[in-house]
C-alpha cells in the first residue's frame, strides 16, 4: 500500500469516526473498537508533527566566552560598494532604516536606536560556513520574533525575505544583490536575532554593518548582513532568480538546516 492511500484511507475513517463523535454521546462512542483505533492514531500522528517541530525550534549549542574565534573570518561581501550603501556607511549609518513591509499589518520603518531598543538577545554560537570553515562569536542583536508583532504579519506571509545592501555580481538586471529569506518557524526562533553588534563591539563593516540576521539552526549563507529590509512574502519565486536567495539561485539549496 502506497502511503497516500494508506493516509486516505485514515482520513476517511477519521472523518467517520469524528461524525460519529458529533452525533453519539462520547462514552459509548470511544468505546467502539474503531473509536479507540482513530483516538490513538491521532495522538501517534500529533507526537510526529510535536517532534519535528521540536526539532526545528531546539536551540543551537550556546558556547563560552573562552571559546570565541580570535580570528572570525568575514566572507562574501566585506566592504559594499554599492552607492547607497556607502552614503549610509559614510554618515556613520545616522540616516539607516531597517524597512518592514510586504505582507504586515503595520509597515516599520527604524532606525538604529530603534533598534537598539527592542527586546534583545546575547548569544555565543559557532557559524559554520559551507566552503569548510567554522568560527564562534558572541552576538547581540533585537530578536526578530517580537518585532515581526509590532509590524503583524499577514495570515498570508509564509516567509521573510531579507534585502541586502550590496551586490556581490554586478549585473544589468540587479539580480546580483544579496538576498535571502527564511521560514516563520526560523523567524521565530528564540535564536534568531537582528545583530548589531559582534564580541561587545559594534558590528563592523566586513561582518555586515550595520545590521545582520543570525539565524543560528542554518549554514554561514543564510546569515544575511547588510540588511536594508525584510518583506514578508507568500512565495518568493519572483524575487531573484526565484529560489529564495543568492546563492540558492546559484545551486544551493533553500533549507540550509544546521
Ligand atoms: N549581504 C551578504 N550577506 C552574506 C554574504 C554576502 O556576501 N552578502 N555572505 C554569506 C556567507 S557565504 C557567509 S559564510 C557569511 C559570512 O559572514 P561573516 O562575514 O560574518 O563571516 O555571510 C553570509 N551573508
Ligand atoms: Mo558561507
Amino acid at each position: 500500500m502506497t502511503p497516500t492511500t494508506h493516509r486516505r484511507g485514515w482520513l476517511q475513517a477519521a472523518f467517520a469516526a469524528t461524525g460519529a463523535l458529533a452525533l453519539g454521546a462520547c462514552d459509548r462512542i470511544t468505546n467502539a473498537p474503531q473509536a479507540i483505533g482513530f483516538l490513538q492514531k491521532a495522538e501517534g500522528l500529533t507526537r510526529r508533527a510535536q517532534r519535528l517541530m521540536v526539532d526545528r525550534k531546539a536551540l543551537a549549542r550556546e558556547f563560552g566566552a573562552a571559546d570565541i574565534s580570535s580570528d572570525f573570518k568575514p566572507n562574501g561581501s566585506i566592504d559594499p560598494t554599492d552607492a547607497d550603501y556607502v552614503a549610509l556607511r559614510d554618515k556613520g549609518f545616522a540616516d539607516y532604516r531597517l524597512v518592514v513591509d510586504g505582507l504586515v499589518e503595520r509597515p516599520l520603518s527604524l532606525s538604529l536606536a530603534d533598534i537598539r531598543a527592542l527586546a534583545s538577545r546575547t548569544q555565543i554560537t559557532r557559524h559554520d560556513c559551507v566552503e569548510g570553515w567554522s568560527s564562534i562569536a558572541r552576538w547581540q542583536g533585537a530578536r526578530l520574533g517580537p518585532l515581526l508583532d509590532k509590524a503583524g504579519l499577514k495570515k498570508t506571509a509564509r516567509y521573510l525575505v531579507f534585502h541586502c545592501g550590496d551586490s556581490l555580481e554586478q549585473t544589468l538586471d540587479g539580480s546580483g544583490q544579496y538576498y535571502e529569506s527564511i521560514d516563520l518557524i526560523d523567524a521565530y526562533h528564540p535564536q534568531t536575532i537582528l545583530a548589531y553588534a559582534m564580541n561587545d563591539a559594534v558590528l563592523p563593516v566586513a561582518h555586515g554593518a550595520p545590521l545582520r540576521l543570525r539565524v543560528e539552526r542554518q549554514l554561514g549563507y543564510k546569515q544575511a548582513k547588510y540588511i536594508m529590509r525584510i518583506e514578508a512574502v507568500d512565495d518568493f519565486a519572483h524575487l531573484g532568480r526565484g529560489k529564495g536567495g543568492y546563492w540558492e539561485d546559484r545551486g544551493y539549496e533553500w533549507y540550509a538546516g544546521i
